[in-house]
């Protein structure tokens, strides 16, 4: 798994050159869930396909910006699900963006999701990686080295709320949920990116993170093996919880394609708790 991380913190380093060089337009082409895809997104994930060519252990990739599985080593023992360039149309605006890697053995489902990892690109590339049975751990680079700043926990209860979607398209549960949570003194802090949104409230010790099943998308709009379970992996491991609109855990989704997609929520114990009350789900 080093050798993994490894070479996860050489593409966060050559990702971050191109953010701050490359053009920041539209390719030609589009990926495969119809979106347009941007130089970037197309740069991002040949960085990464190149990188792990050389890795035996990586059996095969899955990327959010293709469609279908790239098989790269017979023998290798890891499928990497990745997201190149998360929240990438960001990137001209000049807010946070990142790239979020799960990296599972056997079939692509949460429960064989052994590791995660994501970069945030921002004021300085940051990095997190989380194995089961320990705490995440976070690093920051200086010029062009990762340093180790802290394990990652939650506290049981934050103060930041992080609500996804287009709120005319919310249902009334979910937007008397959002709303109890400000009515409790809960600040706003949503940037639009799901990175930089969650790691906000990983390092600032809790609140909770929600992209709901919606009017237009009844599925959500994330997607499980790039998005969802790896940040519920991340955020299980700090002592959090992330469950989907029905109260399972996000770590038991068994996607049947790869690009499915799951109404999530991401948090600490205290905001989940009310979740779970607003949403009328089992304890
Ligand atoms: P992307 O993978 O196409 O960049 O989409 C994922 C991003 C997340 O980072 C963010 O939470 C979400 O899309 C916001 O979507 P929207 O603004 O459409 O609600
Ligand atoms: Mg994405």
């Amino acid at each position: 798994m080093l050798t993994i991380f490894e070479t996860i913190k050489h593409i966060a380093i050559k990702i971050d050159h191109e953010i701050k060089t490359e053009d920041l337009g539209y390719s030609d082409s589009s990926n495969s869930s119809g979106e347009d895809q941007l130089k970037l997104d197309v740069k991002s994930d040949y960085i990464i396909e190149e990188a792990f060519k050389n890795i035996s252990i990586v059996k095969s990739l899955v990327s959010e910006e293709k469609e279908g599985v790239l098989e790269l080593h017979e023998n290798g023992k890891y499928t990497i699900c990745y997201d190149p360039l998360d929240g990438s149309s960001l990137a001209d605006v000049n807010l946070s963006v990142g790239s979020i890697f799960g990296i599972y053995q056997g079939e692509l489902k949460g429960e064989n999701l052994v590791a995660s990892a994501y970069v945030v690109y921002g004021p300085r590339i940051e990095l997190v990686t989380a194995i089961k049975g320990s705490k995440p751990k976070h690093y920051r680079a200086q010029e062009g080295l990762f340093n180790f700043i802290d394990e990652i926990t939650l506290d049981e209860k934050g103060n930041i709320n992080a609500p996804g979607g287009t709120q005319q398209n919310w249902c009334e549960y979910h937007k008397t949920f959002v709303d109890d949570l400000f009515s409790e003194g809960y600040r706003l802090r949503y940037s639009g990116g799901m990175v930089p949104d969650l790691h906000q409230i990983l390092l600032k010790g809790g609140g909770i993170f929600s992209y709901p099943a919606t009017s237009d998308k009844p599925y959500g709009k994330l997607r499980q093996l790039f998005e969802v379970i790896p940040f519920a992996f991340i955020y299980e491991q700090a002592g959090g919880q992330a469950l989907n609109d029905k109260g399972m855990r996000l770590m038991e989704l068994e996607p049947s394609h790869p690009h499915d997609t799951s109404p999530c929520f991401l948090g600490s114990n205290y905001e989940i708790t009310q979740l779970r009350d607003a949403y009328g789900m089992k304890n």
